[in-house]
């Protein structure tokens, strides 16, 4: 017999990642599961599949089997669509001895309540043998609506099932994008079906995307698609060799050797192929953002010394080759709106690294820019205020989840000097880095990026994750004036636990144990 007696107050924040920006712990008498009794009650047919994330809920925390209804009744715990509230991802959780209920406009608020109730659950709730929970009141909405995660699949091939693991982690902690870096010097990862060359030995046909497209919509997670141009190039040359400067043509172009090579901008192939390419990406993806890359092109190496990119300078009257990345775009960028989407592109500075003061180009007004080198963001953040780009956050500093999180730890190789990134600083993100609201108001949100050069497999891949990508959604969703690392370290615990109970590899951060 269990006599069930718990002498700890429940903390019903205690495994809260996001820190939810509203909730009180009313103190009224607790709400009672009971089996054979207690329902699931939705207000509508399309929440079937939140229902069903629910009832999963209660299956995994309390070990009991909830029928799911669609009529009301007392003391029931319930999932409600109403419109009355503001905000795609704004949802209201509500624990009482009358029943709990989960209200938000629509679907996406609604998911984003069960994953809260969920951390409900497995934080102090949980650890009474009465199957109670503590009456609660939450409002909740987040600062930023974009809270982005980055695989990169091009460098090392992540088959569909581990996208999808990746995914199931990633929304427990309320991130919204997965980005696919789909293509680079290493691969190119995507089925195109008017260019069937393109595709390297271990690629995405489109029926998989689809697939995984619609897995992650139905968890409120949208992909966006990566297609790096005009430089990590080498996988489009190493099939058309033709779209190569002029004075390249004929150069060996070697998948996983070759680096630093460009399309041609002068060169009308690369338009029609990449044409192709931006159609199937459009109607494939049903994300409203496509990723066209834009970093670390070798215009010294490719576009300066080419004879067909000098005359095309002389025709525009340019005298820096790095302007050819105005007519570049602007071709690329129709296809991308011609099919329907937004753009966003790596933000690339003058001179790269500070004292960098502009941008290497002049990017098209409805262009969204990431920062992501290291030192560079409040510049970005400065410039992309002036020339009114939304600005995504990826910086170096926080956000590069290849980064070793402590001396001598993985990556085991390619490791080219990166600096160490731990889990308190990637916690000590603002988004916003602190300027006057007026000048934050462009920040779309954060993108934790995972370079693949040194993750051959899903195990890494969630190492390096985890756990700073909780402190990465931390940064994206909760406002700073309820943040705290000191508080935030204490709620990470039952959230490790949770991750290694799930089978998920992850790097144990012993330094905070201190
Ligand atoms: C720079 S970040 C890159 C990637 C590399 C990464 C390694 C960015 C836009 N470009 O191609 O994988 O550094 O840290």
């Amino acid at each position: 017999m269990c006599l069930g007696i718990s002498i700890k107050a429940q903390d019903i924040s205690s495994a809260f990642i996001p820190l939810p920006n509203h909730f009180e712990q009313t103190g009224k008498k607790a709400f009672e599961v009971k089996e054979g009794k207690t329902v699931l009650y939705v207000s509508n047919d399309s929440l079937q599949f939140e229902a069903e994330q629910l009832a999963a809920v209660l299956k995994k925390r309390m070990n009991v089997t909830l029928p799911i209804v669609k009529e009301k009744s007392k003391r029931c715990i319930s999932l409600v669509q109403d419109g009355a509230l503001k905000g795609n991802e704004h949802y209201q959780l509500t624990v009482s001895a009358d029943g709990i209920e989960i209200k938000g406009a629509t679907s996406a608020a609604i998911f984003l309540g069960i994953m809260t109730f969920d951390q409900l659950l497995l934080g102090d709730v949980c650890q009474t043998s009465e199957k109670t929970i503590a009456a609660v009141k939450i409002d909740d909405s987040p600062r930023f609506g974009y809270r982005a995660l980055m695989l990169d699949p091009a460098r090392h091939f992540l088959p569909v099932e581990d996208v999808k693991f990746y995914i199931d982690q990633m929304v427990k902690y309320k991130y919204n994008v997965l980005q696919l870096h789909l293509t680079d010097d290493q691969g190119w990862r995507m089925e195109i079906k008017r260019q069937p060359k393109l595709a390297s030995e271990q690629y995405y046909t489109q029926e998989q995307l689809r697939e995984l497209i619609a897995y992650a919509a139905q968890r409120h997670v949208q992909i966006v698609p990566e297609i790096d141009v005009p430089g990590h190039t080498v996988a489009i040359l190493s099939a058309y060799p033709e779209l190569a400067c002029q004075h390249l043509q004929g150069s060996p172009v070697k998948v996983g050797t070759t680096v630093n090579r460009m399309l041609c901008a002068a060169n009308p192939k690369t338009y029609a192929v990449l044409k192709d390419v931006f159609t199937e990406i459009c109607d494939v993806f049903s994300a409203p953002y496509v990723h066209l890359g834009g970093d670390e092109a070798a215009i010294p190496e490719n576009w300066a010394k080419c004879s067909d990119c000098k005359n095309m300078m002389q025709q525009y009257g340019y005298e820096k080759p790095a302007q050819l990345m105005t007519p570049f775009f602007e071709k690329v960028l129709a296809m991308v709106r011609d099919g329907g989407k937004k753009p966003i592109l790596w933000c690339e500075l003058n001179n790269i690294y500070p004292p960098a003061d502009d941008y290497l180009f002049p990017y098209a007004k409805d262009v969204t820019l990431v920062s992501w080198r290291y030192g560079l963001t409040p510049t970005c953040l400065q410039l992309t205020a002036k020339h009114g780009n939304p600005i995504i956050m990826a910086p170096g500093e926080h956000a590069y989840f290849d980064y070793p999180q402590w001396t001598g730890d993985l990556p085991e190789h390619l490791n080219w000097g990166m600096p160490i990134t731990s889990l308190e600083t990637t916690y000590r993100l603002d988004p916003g880095y602190g300027v006057a609201p007026k000048d934050q108001e462009h920040v779309m949100g954060v993108l934790g990026t995972l370079w693949g050069e040194a993750i051959c497999d899903i195990n890494r891949a969630t190492y390096m994750t985890y756990p700073r990508a909780l402190a990465l959604a931390e940064a994206g969703w909760t406002v700073m004036e309820q943040r705290s690392w000191d508080s935030f370290k204490v709620r990470l615990y039952p959230n490790l636990m949770d991750l290694m109970k799930s089978g998920v590899s992850l790097r144990a951060p012993f330094e905070i144990a201190k």
